[in-house]
């Protein structure tokens, strides 16, 4: 196992992997910002590099500044994260060259998921089921009306280097589609270098809901189950909960062994996360493949009791996973909530500075924390500021749970969306089960709006 380990991130996944890290007995190494000189990360970390002004393209996303800062620190790996450099290939590549390990997957198994297109003839070659569209790029506008018409509207055209919602959109008609072929590619090339498309059959009101996967050196695969991550707006998750509330056994197997049987064929190691579509009927699709320690892994962690951030260390090192599929079930319900310096009416961003935070306690509720009390959440970065995670026995009592501990949350100085959490978890399509893609703008939305 490694003795010192660099953290190439900020905020409370920061503060995840260090805790981690000292419980195995690892030396950390954080790095920082201008902005985050006061950070309770930094301070709970062992040694702390400042590395550049507070914009993200001048600290933490500057590879030769946190090259550095590991090269100083004489750590012999880094750990990305989510987000920033995470999912950077070129980084991966670089800290490989530099004789440190980068703890993730290789960077060509990055740079293949990176590309949408490549990504679904990857998983189309493992027999993993893909949401019907074209396997290669669609040269313009003309090709795209003509698969369109075959296909049939609505379809999605979306750019094969975007992923998380940017570069895509939903049409349902020529005039609609060569508007949004001709914008998003304009968009991709600007913001990827890349105005690569592909089309795809629209699947209408899906939900989303995505496997943990995790896989050694030494050919060993597992899944950890599912992750139901449906509520979102822009593209944003908000709550995420294990198991899924939809799932019948049967899918769940069939998704798990899809997942892995695209595992095997990437060779992919390290943890990682094959993001689905789920349309009423059960049917799954392949969406997109995220190369990292996702926000929502502690819902897995609090199911399967295994720690993630570990397991992706111990992999790194080169060691040979110590349990086996069999060993693996979901123990009751877990349900994260993320807690946002924002508005909750018009989820504008509200940084600042902190005045309060008092936290809820108890049997099963576990607290991820970008701050304390005293904090100033800086406009330079997301403003998500805490996770609230909670674990019970099943569904009805993590949810009951969640809403006790939302209702005994405080912060103050700052806007944050617990009012929006407190009635996602207490809107009773939630209590039911009925958690799609458009759960906030069928149910939250219109609520708010009758105030
Ligand atoms: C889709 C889709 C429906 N059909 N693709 C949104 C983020 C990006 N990862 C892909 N996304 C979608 N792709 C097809 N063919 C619907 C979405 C989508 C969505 C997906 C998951 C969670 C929330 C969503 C909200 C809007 C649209």
């Amino acid at each position: 196992m490694f003795s010192k380990v660099l953290i190439a991130n900020r905020g409370e996944i920061a503060a995840r992997i260090i805790r981690t890290c000292k419980r195995l007995g690892i030396t950390t190494a954080a790095v920082y910002s201008e902005a985050d000189q006061d950070a309770p990360y930094v301070r709970e970390a062992d040694e702390s590099y400042l590395i550049g002004k507070p914009r993200v393209n001048e600290s933490y996303l500057n590879i030769d500044k946190v090259v550095k800062a590991a090269k100083d620190s004489g750590a012999e790996a880094i750990h990305p994260g989510y987000g920033l450099l995470s999912e950077n290939a070129g980084f991966a590549k670089r800290v490989k060259e530099e004789g440190l390990t980068f703890v993730g997957p290789s960077s060509e198994v990055i740079a293949k998921m990176g590309d949408k297109i490549a990504a679904r003839n990857v998983m189309k070659q493992a027999g993993v089921p893909v949401v019907p569209g074209t396997m290669k790029a669609v040269e313009n506008v003309e090709e795209a009306i003509e698969i369109a018409e075959e296909m049939g509207y609505p379809v999605m055209v979306k750019a094969a280097a975007g992923g998380g919602g940017i570069g895509m959109q939903a049409v349902s008609s020529s005039d609609e589609l060569t508007k949004a072929f001709e914008g998003n590619q304009k968009r991709a090339k600007t913001f990827f270098g890349d105005g690569k498309m592909f089309i795809e059959k629209q699947i209408v009101n899906p939900r989303h809901i995505e496997i943990q996967v995790l896989a050694d050196h030494h050919g060993h695969a597992l899944h950890l189950f599912e992750r139901e991550c449906s509520i979102q707006r822009r593209h944003q998750k908000v709550i995420e909960e294990a198991p899924s509330p939809f799932l019948s056994e049967k899918t769940r197997q069939k998704m798990g062994e899809s997942a892995l049987q695209a595992v095997r064929t990437l060779g992919y190691t390290n943890a990682g996360t094959i993001e689905f579509l789920v349309d009423e009927k059960e049917n799954y699709y392949f969406l997109e493949m995220n190369t990292r320690l996702q926000v929502e892994h502690p819902i897995t962690e609090e199911i399967t009791g295994i720690d993630l951030v570990e397991q992706q260390l111990r992999v790194a090192a080169g060691e040979v996973l110590s349990f086996k599929q069999k060993d693996l079930i979901i123990e009751g319900h877990a349900i994260e909530a993320r807690i946002y310096a924002e508005d909750s009416n018009t989820f504008y961003p509200s940084p600042g500075q902190l005045s309060r935070l008092s936290l809820p306690h108890g049997d099963g509720i576990r607290h991820e924390l970008a701050v304390d009390g005293t904090s100033i959440v800086s406009p330079y970065y997301d403003p998500m500021i805490a996770k609230l995670v909670v674990h019970a026995p099943s569904r009805e009592a993590a949810i009951e749970q969640l809403t006790t501990a939302l209702h005994h949350y405080e912060i103050e100085g700052i806007k944050s969306n617990i009012m929006m959490l407190k009635r996602i978890v207490t809107n009773d399509q939630f209590l039911k089960g009925n958690t799609t893609t458009s759960f906030i703008q069928d149910y939250y939305l219109p609520a708010i709006s009758q105030q």
